[in-house]
């Protein structure tokens, strides 16, 4: 099927709903939250995708409506028909987007400017690729405020073929309460059929450096705990026995401010909470505190036995640190029923077999805990780090559908061959949901949500699913010429199978992917650093230049 280009197709002339209101001018805004990138949802997805849903769409939301404006929002979860279900007269498109739905965002912004919309992207794929982003949308958002939207939608002008890049100096420093964005949060969790996950966060940021992270380079700031427990008391008076999700970058770095707001509004520890914390937050009497306000869940980093220990908060490697971080795994699941441990795959102080071996033995030692396995991504301009890889050329312009630390790893293993490094992924994966894993997991797990949970990622797009994905990958390095020498080279010609991967994803919306879509430059970030830098030097050759300069004797009347 041909793909029109977003410059081939006559734009539709913009029908305006703006109309004028005291305040100024009232627009119609669409928002919507891009949480999967395609409608095949696996079974997980179906039960789950509902609960993935973002923070800042909702908040977008509230801001717009409190400044008068008229807003439509949607959760994509993989079920709604996304031609029918948003409105055609809107006057701006929000589109919030993680970088593995961006080329489902670029052909909705497409279609959207076709009928004479204005697009704005916001989310993770703007930070991370925003000069791509630039080529599809009209705005393209970093750090968003109060402020940042107000311009925008006292702007709302079309930016085409560049879009205009606006970002606040940093984060905001306030959110709306839970209340003001609960019709946002209902509508979603409408569409969670079993399990509802309300979505919460209590500080943006992190004092850690971790050097591949995004928030490496963010203070870290708390929003407020007064707001936090007013906010819990809401929600308690919404749903009997709700689940938190904490969106916080790292929850609990001002551990005892977190558990006094907790515990001022929900002392009879009633709601289930869920958190993203580091390793080296969760000593025991953290836990002991967690447990009595209810928490079930925490997703700590090990990422890998070599290296950033700095997150785990030990200096042992290899064995020694398998051990120990396995007896820690062991010691907070005899306090929260539920644990994920993430482990990033490929990095450059892995080599050999032992790395994986290692892995499995922690599947051994730490049967319960369940396993999340990401492959190493450098995601655009996400963290200072991925400027190394740019530099030494390893960045493959994966398009970005894949990049979701599953589908593909983007940057070239400094220590193993493609191959090489596909089977050992493969036998781990397999390894870590084998029946006997996923039994062992069973046995080690309380708690009737904890254990289905686990069964069902198991045996679903995270484990099966996955097995079944680098399985077909390694065949392909095999089998397939230009998937060998795309990983190899990271050529401009996409395989046939990423092609043909893109088609089913975005279904009917393909069409109008452009066919500036379909890949990006992998090295943007480092690009418009080294300009940058460029035009650094030549201001300070300037400066010198005029400070050499012999001074004027008077000032030259204007
Ligand atoms: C919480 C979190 C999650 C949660 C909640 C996700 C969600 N829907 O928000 C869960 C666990 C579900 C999750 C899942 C995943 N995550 Co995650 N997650 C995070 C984390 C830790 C915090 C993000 C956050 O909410 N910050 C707080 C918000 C307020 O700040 P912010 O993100 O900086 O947002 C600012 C701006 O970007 C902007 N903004 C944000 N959204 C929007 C939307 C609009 C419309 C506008 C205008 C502006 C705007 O305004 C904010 C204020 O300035 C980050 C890592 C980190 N340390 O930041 C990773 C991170 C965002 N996740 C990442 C990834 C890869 C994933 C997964 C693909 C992992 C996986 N394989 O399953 C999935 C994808 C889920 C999806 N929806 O597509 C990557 C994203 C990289 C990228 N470019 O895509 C990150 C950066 C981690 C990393 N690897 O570096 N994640
Ligand atoms: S501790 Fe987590 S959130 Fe903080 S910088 Fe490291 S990886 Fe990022």
């Amino acid at each position: 099927m041909r793909r029109p280009s977003c410059r081939k197709v006559p734009l539709v002339p913009m029908r305006s709903c703006t109309t004028a209101t005291p305040h100024g001018t009232r627009r119609t805004i669409g928002i919507l939250d891009l949480v999967t990138k395609s409608p095949r949802n696996s079974l997980y997805g179906r039960l789950m995708n509902a609960n993935l849903a973002s923070i800042m769409p909702q908040v977008l939301g509230v801001w717009c409506e409190e400044a008068g404006h008229r807003v439509h929002y949607l959760c994509y979860t993989g079920t709604e028909n996304l031609l029918e279900e948003l409105p055609r007269e809107l006057d701006v498109l929000f589109i919030g987007a993680f970088t593995q739905a961006a080329q489902l965002a670029y052909a909705l912004s497409n279609l959207f400017r076709q009928r004479g919309v204005i697009t704005a992207l916001g989310g993770p794929h703007a930070r991370c690729y925003p000069e791509d982003a630039q080529r599809h949308f009209d705005y393209v958002l970093g750090f968003t405020d109060r402020a940042v939207v107000r311009e925008l939608l006292e702007e709302c002008a079309p930016h085409r073929p560049t879009g205009r890049a606006m970002s606040a100096a940093r984060q905001p420093a306030e959110m709306p309460s839970l209340a003001a964005r609960w019709k946002f949060v209902e509508a979603t969790l409408a569409k969670a059929p079993s399990i509802k996950i309300v979505p919460m966060i209590g500080s943006l940021g992190c004092p850690y450096t971790c050097s591949f992270c995004i928030d490496s380079t963010v203070d870290y700031q708390p929003l407020g705990f007064s707001q936090l427990t007013e906010d819990l008391r809401f929600l308690l008076k919404k749903i009997r026995r709700p689940i938190v999700a904490w969106h916080d970058p790292n929850f609990g770095v001002r551990f005892d401010d977190y558990m006094e707001a907790i515990e001022a509004a929900d002392p009879a520890a009633t709601i289930r909470h869920i958190a993203e914390s580091s390793l080296s937050l969760l000593s025991e009497p953290h836990l002991v505190r967690l447990r009595k306000n209810g928490f079930q869940a925490l997703l700590p980093g090990i990422e890998s036995w070599y290296d950033l220990g700095n997150k785990s908060k030990t200096r042992l490697r290899g064995m020694d640190k398998v051990r120990q971080v396995s007896e820690h795994v062991n010691m907070i699941l005899r306090y929260v029923p539920y644990i994920q441990t993430n482990f990033v795959l490929g990095l450059d102080c892995d080599e050999g077999t032992e790395p994986f071996e290692l892995t499995k033995r922690f599947v051994d030692l730490a049967p319960g805990a369940f396993p999340a396995y990401s492959l190493l991504s450098a995601f655009g301009r996400a963290a200072p780090l991925n400027l190394q890889y740019q530099r030494a050329g390893r960045v493959i312009p994966f398009p970005f559908t894949f990049l979701n630390n599953n589908h593909a790893m983007n940057v070239r293993p400094a220590n193993y061959r493609w191959e090489e490094f596909y089977d050992h992924l493969v036998d781990l994966t397999a390894y870590s949901f084998s029946g006997r894993a996923i039994a062992r997991r069973l046995a080690a797990t309380g708690g009737v949500i904890p254990r289905w949970l686990n069964v069902l990622r198991a045996v679903s797009s995270e484990g099966w699913g996955r097995i079944k994905y680098h399985r077909t990958i390694r065949r392909l390095l095999d089998t397939d010429r230009d998937v060998k020498s795309f990983f190899e080279a990271g050529t401009d010609r996409l395989p046939a199978f990423y092609q043909g991967r893109i088609q089913r994803d975005l279904g009917d919306l393909h069409q109008f992917l452009p066919t500036t879509g379909l890949m990006h430059d992998p090295n943007a970030y480092l690009k418009s650093v080294e300009s940058g830098a460029a035009v650094a030097q030549l201001q300070r050759g300037r400066q010198r230049a005029r400070a050499a300069e012999p001074p004027a004797t008077a000032p030259t009347p204007m």
